[in-house]
């Protein structure tokens, strides 16, 4: 879902996909290998909220290089992905979520920049990720929409507006009157999520990219993390008690065999 996006004043750079100081911070609420993630879509509306700007998807490539060093078979629950400008620094790709780091931001943490570890979407119409002063959306869907105003996909979206067009009334329709801030955002300012899983969004003059937004949505964050953590096995863990059974095997199998002799 999404958990946050900040509005700066900047611009899109020129070949770029996102405007300079700005991000989006979404949190995984179930388990997904890379395979379930590549198949999810994200981006941004017009400032009228009237139709989908953007369209993005992740880097499998990118994804699959995060899973291998981390040691994990899929991203787990309670994981943060923002998607950033680079202005706001390299990608961040290190990721080991563990009971012992279940607090720790970074730990649980993925930093992507368009363009590298998350890509435009071939159906997408103009590519930039652009939140704008006066009305936004920012939106998560499984599947590629299939038009500008196809919003039958979303699993969430947030977003803002003074004067909401049809995409903003789609979102209090799927997602409730809290998940929509009516009023215009300026700059700079964050929209973030000040709850848990039931959304309760707020206009915030300070961003906190890769974070928890509040106590409570950290408190969320860890228990979530927590359930995805008891539901999968470490598989270093596993190793290990796979490997100690094989030798205390062979070992019972010698002291046999030297009986036997
Ligand atoms: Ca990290
Ligand atoms: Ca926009
Ligand atoms: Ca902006
Ligand atoms: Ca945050």
């Amino acid at each position: 879902m999404i958990n946050e996006y900040a509005n700066t004043n900047g611009s899109v750079p020129s070949g770029g996909w996102i405007a300079d100081g700005e991000f989006i911070e979404m949190v995984l609420t179930t388990n997904a290998t890379v395979s379930e993630l590549a198949n999810l879509t994200f981006g941004d509306s017009n400032s009228s909220t009237s139709a989908i700007h953007s369209i993005f998807q992740f880097d499998t490539a990118t994804l699959d290089a995060v899973l291998t060093a981390s040691g994990q078979t899929s991203f787990l629950a309670g994981t943060i992905f923002v998607v950033k400008s680079a202005t706001l620094g390299a990608q961040n790709l290190t990721y080991d979520p563990t009971l012992a780091n279940i607090g720790n931001a970074d730990a649980w943490c993925i930093e992507l920049i368009p363009g590298l570890g998350v890509v435009d979407s071939p159906a997408s119409p103009t590519g930039a990720i652009d939140v704008e002063n006066t009305g936004e959306i920012i939106w998560v869907a499984d599947g590629t929409p299939t038009s500008s105003t196809d919003t039958s996909g979303w699993l969430s979206a947030i977003g803002h507006d003074n004067n909401p067009g049809a995409l903003a009334t789609a979102v209090i329709d799927q997602f409730g009157a809290n998940s929509f801030y009516t009023g215009a955002a300026g700059a700079p300012k964050a929209l973030v999520n000040t709850a848990d899983g039931i959304m309760a969004l707020s206009l915030e003059n300070d961003s906190t990219m890769g974070v928890p937004n509040t106590d409570l949505n950290a408190e969320w964050l860890v228990s979530v993390r927590g359930g995805a953590l008891a539901s999968v096995p470490e598989p270093n863990r596993m190793l290990l008690v796979g490997m100690g059974m094989a030798a205390w095997i062979l070992q019972r199998r010698r002291v046999a065999t030297e009986e036997a002799a």
